[in-house]
């Protein structure tokens, strides 16, 4: 037992190896003078909650430097905890990055992991590890609130009227409330468990991406039903008001209220904290907000000044503070390891004419960074990125260079769990940085882009590889970072990604170059 509690010290780094011995005797000793000194001593294994934001930019946070909008709820988390400005999602889009945080595999190893329509099957295996099956082995409860976006049910695609299989609770979470792929895409309905929420078997639905299905009106033949009229695409079946990407039919009574979405989700988050307080939980509490369509709640509309966007991130804001207060309340504070990020950078019109653009005056919601969602420069997968837990992470910014792909082995290394050969491939430990411990980042990374792109990031440099594609994603009017050329630049001192040296070093070309072959053909490099 104290040789656990030890050996539990040395993994989390908090004691040296040579030190073994000598504190193991000493806990031995001390627990018998005091018996509960033992208990004491144990590092209580902290509770564990991701807060994962959809599209939320570097700079669209006052903590990240946003003038024009305040987010008292997450600096609050930055001022209590460590603020990292190198932390980095693995994909520039959704589902890859979903995918990478949750298997501790890059995406782009993977066919069929991009950004998935709603019907999709699950792209996440049954039985397969992950951080939450890791999680759950250890010990903890755990629960998946929010967006998914990896698909659901068997080859075909899950059966919305019945059971749903391949979800959540198969590779891990004891507990799920989900939106099953994105607030764009149909079909809009909450899933608890394996079941569609509020659904009258007498309606059931049908949902279907390629042909129209029941007589529900479409955005495309009825514009006039719209209180917001797409931009791109979005023109299918309207729910809400709004056409969405994809096509539905009945479940009348499941339908979700955007508006709502974020009160209702929030809520079971709330209630998932509440009911686990008295065992270590681990809780991905993945919001809908700032992803369009953005409808915020009646609460926060007009209160940014910049249209549903800014509103969307008061929102999101609201959420996170609801999460501490919850916390704080359950006197969990020291008890609880609280992460605030993005799945991806962020994107000001994504499709829907929500007055973005016009509404943005000099707000950067990537802030100093180039590019955004979708692209390969950093502003698509640099990511605001906070980590809070009280009286064990000193306040304060970090500059290491962390990566979201090391959250399973992070957190299995914290949770005393190992993970055997095959398993989550490319996340490795790096609990010093995330503790603070360690200012000595990861040596590289490596970044995956829309259109396939990959990047290298390695010490103060960038590789992005040659490549075919527009240079402009002219719908969402993101520099997309496609070049025929290799793109080399140096990140400390041109963190904007302006000056192109790859001319100029064509050695630093060459190796990273390398590297990230070397990164492509072996999983564990
Ligand atoms: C795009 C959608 C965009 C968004 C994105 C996925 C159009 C024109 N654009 O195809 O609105 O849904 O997919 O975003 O349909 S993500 O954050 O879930 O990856
Ligand atoms: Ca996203």
């Amino acid at each position: 037992m104290k040789d656990q509690i030890v050996y539990n010290l040395l993994k989390m780094n908090i004691i040296h190896p040579n030190y073994f011995n000598l504190i193991s005797s000493a806990i031995g000793i001390l627990s018998v003078i005091n018996p509960r000194m033992a208990k004491a001593q144990v590092p209580e294994r902290p509770n564990i909650i991701i807060i994962y934001a959809d599209d939320l930019g570097y700079g669209d946070v006052s903590s990240y430097g946003a003038h024009r909008i305040n987010t008292p709820n997450i600096d609050r988390a930055a001022n209590q905890g460590l603020r990292f400005t190198n932390a980095h999602c693995t994909s520039a889009t959704s589902t890859p990055s979903r995918y990478s945080l949750l298997t501790g595999e890059y995406a782009w190893r993977k066919k069929g992991t991009g950004v998935l329509p709603g019907d999709a099957s699950a792209i996440i295996q049954p039985g397969r590890t992950t951080l939450a099956s890791v999680l759950k082995n250890a010990g903890y409860a755990t629960g998946v609130v929010g967006k998914w976006h990896l698909g659901l049910g068997p080859q075909g695609g899950p059966d919305w009227n019945g059971e749903i299989t391949s979800g959540p609770m198969d590779i891990g979470f004891d507990y799920n409330f989900i939106i099953p792929a994105t607030g764009d895409r149909v079909p809009c309905v909450f899933i608890e468990n394996r079941k569609v929420v509020g659904l009258d078997p007498n309606d059931p639905i049908t949902v279907n991406y390629k042909e129209k299905v029941g007589n529900e009106p479409t955005g495309r033949e009825h514009p006039e039903l719209l209180k917001m009229h797409p931009s791109q695409g979005h023109d299918m079946t309207i729910v809400n008001g709004i056409s969405r990407i994809g096509y539905m039919s009945g479940g009348k009574t499941a339908l979700w209220v955007d508006e709502n979405i974020a009160d209702v989700i929030t809520g079971k988050a709330v209630k998932f904290i509440e009911k686990n307080k008295d065992k270590p939980f681990f809780l991905y509490f993945a919001t809908h907000d700032i992803h369009v369509p953005r409808v915020p709640n009646q609460r926060f509309v007009g209160k940014s000044g910049m249209g549903p966007r800014g509103d969307a991130i008061l929102e999101f804001d609201w959420s996170v503070g609801e999460i501490i207060k919850t916390i704080d309340n359950l006197n969990l504070t020291s008890k609880t390891l609280i992460i605030v990020t993005s799945d991806n950078g962020p994107v000001v019109d994504d499709g829907y004419k929500d007055h973005a653009v016009e509404l943005l005056g000099d707000h950067k919601p990537a802030g100093p960074l180039r590019g955004g969602k979708y692209s390969a420069y950093d502003g698509g997968t640099r990511v605001a990125f906070i980590v809070r837990w009280l009286g064990k992470i000193e306040p304060g910014t970090s500059d290491a260079l962390f990566s979201q792909i090391d959250f399973l082995s992070t957190f299995a290394a914290l949770s005393g769990q190992s993970l055997s050969e095959g398993e989550a491939q490319d996340s490795h430990n790096y609990l010093n940085i995330l503790l603070g411990k360690s200012e000595k980042g990861r040596e590289w990374l490596v970044e995956h882009a829309t259109n396939g792109r990959l990047s290298i990031i390695k010490g103060d440099w960038k590789l992005i590889e040659p490549g075919p594609g527009p240079k402009i994603d002219t719908a969402t009017n993101t520099e997309l970072g496609n070049d025929p050329l290799p793109q080399l630049y140096n990140l400390r001192n041109d963190i904007g990604e302006k000056n192109n040296v790859a001319p100029q070093n064509p050695g630093i070309v060459k190796e990273l170059t390398d590297l990230l072959k070397k990164i492509k053909e072996d999983k564990r490099p």
